[in-house]
């Protein structure tokens, strides 16, 4: 019997590794084209999990995300449920408080509960009838030439599938991963940073918010950092960002209150001294890694998104967000590419990779700047000079938060850009150091007259000079 050509060929089977952020929603962007998707997720289901411990309780949701999510019809239920901050609010340590705008009115990013957006996402996958989703499923071994994956069940039976294309969507520690690490030409790099970061929880008072909700709240102290995100409960989560040795440092409730009261006093009252004295000692400060590498596929076998591709540590708040994009990068390219494997993969790679390298430079730059010398007024100084410049320039200076967070310009191409404005900026302040100088001479000059032959032996030396700096 000849069936070619009547039935359509049947669609090829995905297996998504990581039912977290980037896999749930990648499980959606697959079962939307057709394919047969099985989610593969260590963990049992977080949405009948009385208890579900795990990273960051919070997390700001921007651009990219938000456009990632709308083309799953999933934008407007995720941010009816976040809480917008259309500023941060950075606090001194005398406990000044000070707003400073993301930009215009309509310019601001989302504060999402991380296990709501994971549940959320989980249960838009679930609809799909071609996508099946299967908790408890952790991933042992896997074959890059054949497709064939074991998983380990929590009682320790072990399951084989053997699939069409591999999507390792399984975080910062990969297990997919792992077997790319064996492969020749493939580079990675992974650097632990030095600190740390805890979270604790500012209750409301009498039943509201015990900060100003719509602001993500800094209080940026050099080495030390506290970040508040809101949530919907009308509590704050509170991460406190600080080297390990420092977190060692403190060893009673008692020196717990001291630091505070040195670093973050107005904090002490609104978090309260009793939980503040708990909650320290509750969970060790948990470590933030930076991994980049590449290539991110096998042939036409297998591909890494989201943390397992690239874990950025989170001074820029683009993790998730970036790990999204890779899921529209990656979409675009199967409609150009008409959903061949072998033409989609190794595209992906090289348009994805300059870009995830790009905010994993501008994650680790920021952490590095913060930690060397930004306080609350530098922090205040800085994003004010930024923002000034930009109102002087509207169409040639654009900060490079707003590219980052307002834009999906390319990441790399937003730090070419960045440098170039500062390249422009820097000649701009030569400019007027420059005729300063000169307006000077030339006051000087009115005032003790010399003649012109002696100053002619130097003038052409001068220009050269000058000539010479304004192509720095
Ligand atoms: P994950 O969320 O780690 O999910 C991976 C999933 O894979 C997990 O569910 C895990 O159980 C599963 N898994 C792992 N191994 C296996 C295996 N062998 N078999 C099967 N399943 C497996 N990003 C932002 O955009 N904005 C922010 O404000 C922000 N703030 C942050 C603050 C902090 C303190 C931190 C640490 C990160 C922050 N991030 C933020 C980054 C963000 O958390 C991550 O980028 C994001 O969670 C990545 O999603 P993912 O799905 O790739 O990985
Ligand atoms: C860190 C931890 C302020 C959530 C970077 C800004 C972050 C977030 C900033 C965390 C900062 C730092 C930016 C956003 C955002 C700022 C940003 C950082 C959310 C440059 C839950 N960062 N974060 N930059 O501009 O572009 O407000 O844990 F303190 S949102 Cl470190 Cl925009």
């Amino acid at each position: 019997m000849e069936t070619l050509g009547k039935q359509p060929a049947k669609k090829k089977l995905v297996a998504v590794v990581g039912g977290g952020l980037v896999g749930a929603l990648n499980a959606c962007y697959f079962a939307k084209r057709g394919f047969e998707v099985e989610v593969f997720e260590t963990r049992e289901d977080i949405r009948k999990a009385k208890l579900v411990k795990g990273r960051s309780i919070n997390l700001a949701l921007s651009h990219r995300g938000r456009q990632a999510l709308k083309r799953i019809g999933m934008e407007e239920k995720i941010i009816s449920q976040g809480i917008p901050m259309h500023a941060r609010m950075i606090h001194s340590p005398s406990g000044k408080q000070s707003p400073i705008p993301y930009g215009k009115t309509g310019q601001y990013i989302l504060s999402v509960d991380r296990a709501n957006l994971n549940k959320q996402l989980l249960t838009e996958a679930g609809t799909y009838p071609n996508a099946n989703l299967n908790f408890d499923h952790k991933l042992k071994d896997w074959n890059a030439e054949t497709g064939m994956m074991t998983f380990v069940k929590p009682d320790g039976t072990k399951e084989e599938i053997a699939v069409d294309l591999i999507v390792g969507c399984d975080g910062a520690f990969s297990a997919i991963r792992k077997q790319f690490l064996r492969r020749s030409r493939f580079d990675y790099s992974q650097t632990y940073i030095p600190h740390g970061y805890m979270e604790l929880t500012m209750p409301p008072i009498n039943g509201e918010f015990a900060m100003k909700p719509n602001f993500l709240h800094i209080w940026p102290r050099n080495a030390f950092m506290m970040i508040a995100l809101p949530n919907l409960d009308k509590t704050f989560t509170c991460t406190l960002f600080m080297p390990f040795e420092d977190f060692e440092k403190v060893t009673t409730g008692d020196e717990v209150i001291e630091f505070f009261q040195k670093y973050f006093p107005d904090a002490i009252p609104l978090i309260g001294v009793d939980a503040l004295k708990r909650d320290y000692f509750r969970l060790p400060a948990q470590a933030m890694v930076s991994v980049k590498c590449s290539l991110y596929h096998i042939g036409d076998k297998c591909v890494i998104m989201g943390d397992a591709a690239h874990a950025v540590v989170p001074f820029y708040g683009q993790g998730m967000n970036a790990g999204f994009e890779d899921c529209i990068v990656f979409e675009e390219l199967m409609d150009q590419f008409n959903e061949d494997f072998s033409a989609v993969l190794p595209e992906y790679t090289r348009v994805r990779v300059p870009d995830d390298h790009a905010i994993a430079d501008l994650a680790m730059y920021n952490y590095i700047e913060m930690r060397a010398h930004v306080n609350s007024k530098w922090f205040l100084f800085r994003k004010h000079v930024d923002n000034f410049l930009h109102f002087l320039m509207p169409k040639k200076i654009i900060p490079l938060y707003t590219m980052v967070t307002f834009t999906r310009t390319r990441y790399h191409k937003a730090v070419e850009r960045w440098h170039w404005q500062n390249r422009v900026i820097n000649s701009g302040l030569l400019c007027c150091a420059t005729g300063a100088v000169f307006g000077g001479c030339y006051l000087l000059m009115i005032k003790y007259p010399i003649s012109s032959n002696m100053l002619s032996i130097n003038v052409e030396k001068i220009w050269d000079r000058l000539g010479a700096l304004y192509t720095l």
